[in-house]
């Protein structure tokens, strides 16, 4: 089997993209064999907050140029809404508003629509609801059985339901699985909100429950609210290579960052076209190439300090961790020089990348978009480099008073500039929204990490150096 949906939700938190962000993005994914981008920035108040409202005539005649670019490219433009928050699903008038606005964008020209209603309290909260339906799938299903007959059959459906996460089933899930047409595709976004990984066994009950293949909402490589000093530049990974049989298809929650979202999105883009040859390195490499056009080397050695992820978790800049395991084994060796030489080239290396990219990138947007943790590269990487001469001091046979002031001096390097808040080389703290369940009396936090703290490479350097200079410089028995 293969995937029919190959693409992009737009559906994260905080600053929508823009018009040209889309439509770049759009022609690019039409280039890697994508073909559906869905239009669902949380926070643009007409898709959520005040989803009665029509959209004013200028954005329509944008959304109009976007669906007719779509078309020229292979991706099919769909249009989401997202009302959950304040509907009342027992009034008329709401059904006819809703109907109205999405035949708006019908009008245009689109022929895909999704009603989304994820991040909506899990029960009824209206009076009226209640007396009319027996909980809050049947009044999801009623909505998007009223919403099929009013918009006719030319249009296809893909729903968000408000259980959209975990391995298990739910009576939710079941009275949707029962009540829903067919034709309407049903969201997953796996185990969790950005799950590690995707297993096909993962999918069985929710399959089962809902009768049909899932439409995979990937959050990938979103990184909105507490995430959101985070850039997750690493590759596309660990989904099952038969998840076809379970999912009809894959459609990635990017970040606001546009530009830099294109490199998980094209190797998205390989594993989705021949998931059982997909190689995420290789696929990252080569969308390194094209995404850095320009300076793609410097793109690169930048990228490596930015796969860590709820995917790579482990990922800080790979070289750097082994100069860092190279140089402990020197330590506990008594010959340090050759690793302190590495990491020293390693180090000129990543600060001469701040240059490279502001020089050479062809994507000036791309490079805009990635300015704050260029920045924040830079710091992190000098303080590495303040620790690996702090090392060759204290590790050296300077006498004692060579060696305090090594200590010293890097306290007062490191006094210099702040820690950045954006996270280059591992996070000293973010929260991942790593939930197990949506019904609210179920919410927990699940088993995969959501709190990560104290994994920042650079500090595990900084706290090398200072621990050696303790080690060193350590009370003498007579002055003890
Ligand atoms: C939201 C999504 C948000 C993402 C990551 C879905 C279906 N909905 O937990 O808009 O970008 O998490 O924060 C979400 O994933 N809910």
């Amino acid at each position: 089997m293969t995937f029919v949906h190959r693409g992009v939700v737009e559906g994260f938190y905080g600053p929508p993209w823009s018009h040209d962000d889309r439509l770049w993005m759009v022609e690019r994914m039409g280039r890697w064999g994508m073909n559906r981008y869905v239009h669902a920035p949380k926070n643009d108040p007409l898709h959520r907050d005040r989803w009665r409202e029509p959209y004013p005539e200028p954005r329509m005649r944008e959304f109009a140029a976007l669906v007719e670019h779509g078309a020229k490219h292979g991706v099919e433009v769909a249009f989401a809404i997202s009302p959950g928050l304040s509907i009342r699903y027992a009034s008329n008038d709401d059904a006819a508003l809703l109907a109205e606005k999405l035949r708006s964008f019908v009008r245009l020209g689109a022929r895909s629509l999704a009603l989304f209603l994820d991040d909506v309290p899990s029960h009824l909260v209206h009076e009226e609801d209640r007396r009319r339906f027996a909980s809050l799938a049947d009044a999801h299903v009623a909505l998007a059985a009223a919403l099929l007959e009013a918009l006719g059959p030319a249009v296809s459906w893909w729903l968000c339901p408000m259980d959209y996460l975990g391995v298990g089933s739910s009576e939710y899930l079941e009275t949707l699985g029962a009540g829903l047409p067919g034709e309407i595709e049903v969201g997953w976004t796996g185990r969790t909100v950005c799950s590690p990984a995707i297993a096909r066994a993962e999918a069985q009950a929710r399959v089962a429950a809902l009768r049909r293949r899932l439409l995979i909402w990937d959050n990938v490589p979103v990184s909105d609210g507490p995430m959101r000093f985070m850039l997750h530049l690493g590759p596309y990974g660990r989904r099952d290579s038969d998840l076809s049989e379970v999912a009809s298809g894959v459609l990635l929650n990017p970040m606001q960052h546009a530009h830099a979202s294109a490199i998980a999105i094209r190797t998205a883009a390989e594993y989705l076209r021949d998931p059982a040859r997909y190689d995420p390195e290789r696929a990252w490499r080569e969308a390194l190439e094209e995404v850095g056009e320009g300076a793609p080397d410097a793109l690169a050695l930048f990228a490596a300090a930015h796969r860590f992820s709820a995917i790579w978790p482990d990922d800080r800049d790979r070289a750097l961790e082994d100069g860092l395991a190279a140089l402990r084994g020197g330590l506990a060796r008594g010959d340090v020089d050759p690793a302190i030489r590495s990491l020293q080239t390693l180090c000129d290396e990543r600060l001469a990348c701040a240059n490279s990219l502001r020089e050479g990138l062809t994507d000036r947007a791309l490079l805009a978009e990635i300015e704050p943790w260029i920045a924040s590269h830079r710091i992190e990487t000098q303080r590495i480099r303040w620790a690996v001469d702090a090392v060759t001091a204290l590790a050296g046979s300077a006498g004692a008073a060579a060696k305090v002031a090594a200590l010293f001096g890097l306290e007062v390097r490191l006094g210099i500039e702040a820690e950045p808040r954006h996270v280059s080389y591992g996070p000293r703290r973010v929260l991942y929204p790593q939930l197990a369940s949506m019904a609210e009396e179920a919410m927990a936090l699940g088993r995969d990490p959501a709190l990560v703290r104290g994994r920042c490479l650079a500090d595990e350097f900084v706290a090398l150096a200072e621990d050696l200079a303790l080690e060193r410089l350590a009370p003498r028995p007579a002055n003890a």
